[in-house]
């Protein structure tokens, strides 16, 4: 997997425009999103001994907005992972030719399928494990609950949708020193105070985060039997939802 730093925003002058996941950003991904997000290590390990904890054989493992695949690759690890389809989906094809490579490279053993598509308008097969980390907070609000029914259609009483996003708080007072605290964390990870205020503006609009309330609302009308946050870390959390 590349190790480049990310530097997108330490050059740019003026307006930084939306941000997109194009070549830039997948050829500094990792580094990105490890000084981006707090505890997305912790986050991506458990997922895979989450994903292990529900697996059913012969049923799908879907890694929803995958980008490099690194979820799907610690699902893959797993050995009661491994008698299951491994499918990984994205809608950026920059992602997909790293992420292709990355999985070959990382577990040549395992064969897992990957999917150019946009979520929304994939078609699901039965599955037991569905991960949407950090993906649901780039999908039109109006469009959440329907793809949240969609996979709540092909899943079981038991199966697992695991979803992490980043947060909105409650309180405003709260929101504001969770980000503050992101903004702490990012500085302590090398990134500018320019670098920081291009990135949040880049994002604004692009990045929608909602409040837990809003997401084990919205599971439970999508049919899921409950939920908890199992992770958090600031302003960003990480939810498991059983069918
Ligand atoms: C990880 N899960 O490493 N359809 C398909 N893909 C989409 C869509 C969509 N509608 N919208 C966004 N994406 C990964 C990290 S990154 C999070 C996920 C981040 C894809 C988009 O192309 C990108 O690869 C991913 O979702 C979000 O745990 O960069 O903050």
């Amino acid at each position: 997997m590349t190790t480049n730093r990310d530097t997108i925003y330490s050059k740019t002058l003026g307006d930084p425009g939306l941000f997109t996941f194009n070549e830039d950003v997948v050829g500094v991904f990792p580094d990105m999103i490890n000084r981006s997000v707090p505890g997305y290590a912790t986050v991506i390990s458990m997922t895979g001994l989450m994903a292990a904890r529900h697996a059913r054989a012969d049923t799908c493992i879907y890694d929803l907005g995958c980008s490099l695949g690194a979820s799907l690759l610690a699902a893959a690890r797993q050995p009661s992972c491994q008698q299951c389809q491994l499918v990984g989906v994205d809608n950026s094809s920059a992602m997909l030719a790293a992420a292709r490579s990355t999985l070959e490279q990382e577990m040549p053993d395992v064969p897992a399928e990957l999917v150019e598509q946009d979520i929304l308008e994939l078609s699901l097969r039965p599955a037991s494990v569905v991960i949407l980390n950090y993906t649901l907070q780039f999908v039109p609000v109006t469009s959440r609950l329907a793809l949240l029914e969609k996979i709540r259609s092909v899943l079981r009483p038991g199966d697992a949708l695991i979803l992490s996003e980043k947060i909105k708080l409650d309180s405003p007072g709260m929101d504001e020193y969770m980000i503050t605290m992101h903004h702490d964390f990012k500085r302590a990870q090398g990134y500018s105070d320019l670098e920081i205020a291009k990135k949040r503006q880049a994002l604004e609009n692009v990045l929608i985060p909602e409040t837990l309330s809003t997401h084990r609302e919205r599971l439970s009308k999508a049919g899921f039997s409950d939920c908890s946050t199992w992770f958090q870390c600031f302003n960003f959390a990480s939810m498991i939802a059983i069918a």
